[in-house]
């Protein structure tokens, strides 16, 4: 049976994207490493497509936020390029031509009544950061962050309301320092990427701290992609390498952001494996003080857990977190074929739970959610637009996950589709697809998809009606 599944007041209907995944890297101050990565080792890349061009958002910005405003979106999310609003990163004082970039995005949004949201960090750090003091190992780094967040909050701080320190802080741990993904691609370097997961929790609070000074008239949060654990049994070893996983890969940025503290758990694991980050109280301190105004969590697949069958010795230096929780490969779930991950939606309802719970039911809301699809074209109608009607499945069967998780009283304020139009993703590039408008590459023409008109319609309703029955 249908039902009307009507949503809070005042939601936020919206999308998110990055400054590096959009814009194109036209007339930048320095590169980031995504940029350099992709000079240096363009065959990294899917059909070696880099960030040179993305979507053209730093020339089609007026166009693109038309479009936004034609599906209906109330909010949006976007970053500022480290690299293009800061000229010298020590002092950092401000790049005029990118500020004046920025001031025309926040105009913009705000001529189309769309609230913005300013990402300070998406995977893109100036790469002669990470030349000079090893990027995010560094505490000096973290200074430097601080010193880019003022300067932003500083110029643009009356203008943008809502802010956020970082996008998936622990994407960076994982995949520059764990698993080899994305650029220096170390893998097992367990240490570094300790310190770095410690780093990154004090810049954000640096950062925060900075916010708080100016006494501005908005809120400050961040962003981190949950990925919750199911474990392969009720067994008590499953169990706990399922929470040994959370602590590692959800809990080790939520507890610093809203609590102001590490998970006791997971200290002791990496002191006991050597690996503890290098700390002081004045630092502990910042942390302590500075917890987040609201949280963007952004969802996408769950992450299935079993307890390690053997014990793996590592060479000295190297460290995986493998003796304490190991992938299992459920059978009979539900998969993306094109992106590899698993489709859930319930977990969408245990992470709003989660927050009530255990978090103080914060403010919160959903900073991406999406599916990425490949060859989209085939999907190209007579009308010439694109008919992603698995896309609103996907979306819609989230939704109601969520709605229910409202119904029960969590604190969730919003949505936010990944993404709005089709964007470069990092090594992946254009391979998937995910946005509600889409791009032609050969004439960076945007063009709204079935999923487009959707979302106008929910917008317009504050809800829709649901075929889920939960
Ligand atoms: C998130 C990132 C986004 C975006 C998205 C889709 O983790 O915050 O930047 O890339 O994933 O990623 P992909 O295109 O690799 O599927």
């Amino acid at each position: 049976m249908k039902q009307f599944l009507q949503f809070p007041q005042a939601f936020w209907w919206g999308a998110a994207t990055s400054g590096p995944q959009s814009e194109g890297s036209y007339n930048k101050k320095h590169e980031s490493l995504m940029d350099y990565w992709y000079r240096t080792t363009p065959e990294d890349f899917f059909n070696q497509v880099g960030p040179t061009v993305a979507s053209d958002f730093y020339n089609q910005y007026e166009n693109d936020f038309k479009l936004l405003k034609e599906i209906g979106l109330n909010s949006y999310r976007t970053s500022i390029q480290w690299t293009r609003l800061i000229d010298d990163l020590e002092e950092g004082s401000v790049n005029p031509e990118g500020l004046a970039f920025y001031k025309k995005i926040a105009q913009e949004a705000k001529k189309n009544d769309i609230e913005l949201v300013f990402n300070l960090h998406h995977f893109d750090i100036p790469i002669e950061l990470v030349q000079k003091y090893g990027g995010w190992t560094s505490k000096h780094v973290t200074d430097l962050f601080a010193k880019f967040a003022k300067c932003a909050f500083e110029n643009l701080g009356k203008e943008v309301k809502y802010w956020v320190t970082f996008n998936e802080p622990i994407v960076i741990v994982e995949a520059s320092y764990l698993d080899g993904h994305h650029y220096p691609k170390y893998v097992g370097h367990g240490k570094e990427a300790a310190q770095v997961m410690y780093n990154l929790a004090l810049a954000s609070a640096k950062a925060i701290q900075e916010y708080k000074k100016l006494n501005l008239d908005g809120k400050i949060g961040i962003i981190l992609n949950l990925t919750p654990s199911y474990p392969r049994s009720e067994e008590k070893e499953d169990i706990l390498a399922g929470q040994i996983a959370d602590d590692m890969l959800n809990r080790s940025f939520l507890e610093p952001a809203v609590l102001g503290h590490f998970p006791p758990r997971l200290i002791s694991l990496f002191e006991k494996e050597g690996i503890l980050w290098e700390s002081c109280e004045e630092e502990l301190q910042i942390i302590e003080e500075n917890k987040v105004d609201f949280l963007g969590l952004n969802y996408y697949h769950p992450n299935r857990v079993k307890a390690p069958e053997k014990e793996v010795k590592f060479p000295p230096g190297f460290w995986l977190p493998l003796n304490y929780f190991n992938a299992y490969q459920k059978p009979d779930i539900r998969m993306n074929p094109y992106r590899g991950w698993e489709i859930y939606p319930k977990a969408i309802y245990d992470i709003a739970m989660d927050i009530k719970n255990n978090y103080g039911n914060i403010p919160w809301y959903i900073s991406e959610n999406g599916m990425g699809v490949e060859g989209e074209e085939r999907f190209l109608g007579k009308d010439g637009i694109i008919h992603d009607t698995y896309r609103i499945d996907f979306y819609e069967e989230h939704l109601s996950w969520l709605h229910k998780a409202i119904q029960e009283g969590s604190n969730c304020f919003g949505f936010h589709a990944w993404t709005g139009i089709d964007c470069w993703s990092w090594a992946n590039a254009y391979k998937n697809r995910y946005g509600f408008i889409s791009v032609d590459l050969n004439t960076q023409k945007h063009t709204i998809k079935q999923s487009g008109r959707w979302i106008k319609n929910v917008v317009e309703q504050n809800g829709f009606e649901s075929k889920y029955e939960l």
